[in-house]
């Protein structure tokens, strides 16, 4: 109900059509939040944060990217893992790296600071959450369990150039 000039009271008019499409337009945005509020906090699925800025010209003579690979935080529960993409492959494209003493145990909470030294790549690992971009300038985080033992193949998503297919690597879990 509204009021008109005359201050009686009218009915709003609208057209059953333009009401429907109304009804559609709130209903997607009504099933848009439910998907999101399922996937953020019960499918664990997380935006990858822009963890730092950093200079690509200058970050491979940086500690801890002119070091990249495994760091163990807790033994057997927090590991963090960097790597640097490149035009075309990863650095280092096996983790924990052949040479590393280290190991990931299955269920220990991985984080991973991704950022390229040239242009935009991908960094998406087969069977898990984690799938964001890696952006020259900045660091991608995010935080993964690997609840199964095995091999988990990390590939470049984004087409970078020639070598784009020659870019994925292997994150290896133990028991
Ligand atoms: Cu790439």
């Amino acid at each position: 109900m509204s009021t008109s000039e005359h201050g009686e009271k009218v009915k709003l008019h609208i057209d059953p059509t333009e009401r429907g499409w109304i009804r559609a337009a709130i209903l997607v945005l009504v099933v848009f939040a439910i998907s999101v509020t399922i996937a953020g906090f019960m499918l664990g699925i997380q935006v990858p944060t822009e963890e730092q800025r950093v200079d690509p010209r200058t970050i491979e003579n940086e500690l801890p990217w002119s070091d990249p690979g495994v760091r163990e935080i807790v033994a057997g529960e927090k590991y963090d893992v960097y790597l640097l993409a490149k035009m075309w492959f990863f650095d280092p494209n096996t983790v924990p790296e052949p040479d590393a003493t280290v190991e990931i145990p299955a269920g220990a909470e991985v984080t991973f600071y991704v950022t390229s030294v040239d242009v935009q790549h991908g960094f998406k690992i087969q069977g898990t959450n984690v799938n964001f971009m890696a952006v020259p300038g900045e660091v991608s985080k995010l935080t993964t369990v690997f609840n199964e033992p095995g091999s988990y193949d990390y590939i470049c998503t984004e087409f970078c150039g020639t070598g784009h297919a020659s870019m994925y690597g292997t994150v290896n879990i133990t028991e």
